[in-house]
């Protein structure tokens, strides 16, 4: 009867790790390599900028440059398509974003300080670490690296997913805000 007992739970426990190991496989929502997780998100000082605006569906939220680093953060090489460097960049998943923004899931549209907008689709950037990077090189992109912030795809991982001819557009620079794509 024991070991009847003991059969069965050890079967309920296989069953169960099973399911959350599928669970964490999910193939269209994949482990991103984290350079880091959420840290203590710091306080506004007074003076300091908002650089990066969520727009929520409950409102707006805004995003100083110390804040938007203290969010989940990944880092990889990526060949911007219009300077034609490569460079290893560090920023927040669109994905991250996304879901601060209640939206995870859902194209997204990216606003450029010129009033430059790109979608961004869900598929892309629920699976792959697309980012709003703000340096390269641990160090704070510049304007002529299309700097403060820009947008980043993962190229030189997976160069026929996201070739320059369809998504040069979407690597929106000066970017500003996010939100749901209209
Ligand atoms: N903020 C902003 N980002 C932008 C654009 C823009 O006009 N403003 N143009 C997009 C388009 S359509 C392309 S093809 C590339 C153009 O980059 P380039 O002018 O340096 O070749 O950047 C993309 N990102
Ligand atoms: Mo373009």
């Amino acid at each position: 009867m024991a070991l009847l007992v003991l059969l069965g739970v050890a079967v309920c426990s296989f069953l169960i790790l099973m399911g959350l190991r599928l669970h964490s496989a999910d193939p269209d929502k994949p482990p991103f390599s984290y350079l880091h997780a959420t840290l203590p998100l710091p306080a506004t000082r007074p003076g300091e900028a908002v650089v990066f605006t969520l727009h929520t569906p409950k409102g707006e939220r805004g995003f100083t440059l110390r804040q938007l680093q203290s969010l989940p953060a990944v880092s990889y090489p990526a060949l911007q398509p219009q300077v034609a460097q490569q460079h290893t960049y560090q920023g927040v998943p669109l994905r991250d974003l996304a879901e601060l923004t209640g939206v995870s899931g859902q194209d997204v549209r990216v606003m450029g300080s010129d009033d430059f907008g790109a979608t961004i689709h869900a598929a892309d950037y629920m699976k792959y670490p697309v980012m709003v990077a703000y340096s390269a090189e641990g160090q704070l992109l510049t304007p002529a690296q299309k700097g403060p912030l820009l947008v980043v795809f993962p190229d030189v991982q997976a160069p026929q997913r996201f070739p320059a001819k369809t998504y040069g557009s979407q690597w929106v620079w000066f970017a500003e805000s996010l939100s749901r794509a209209p």
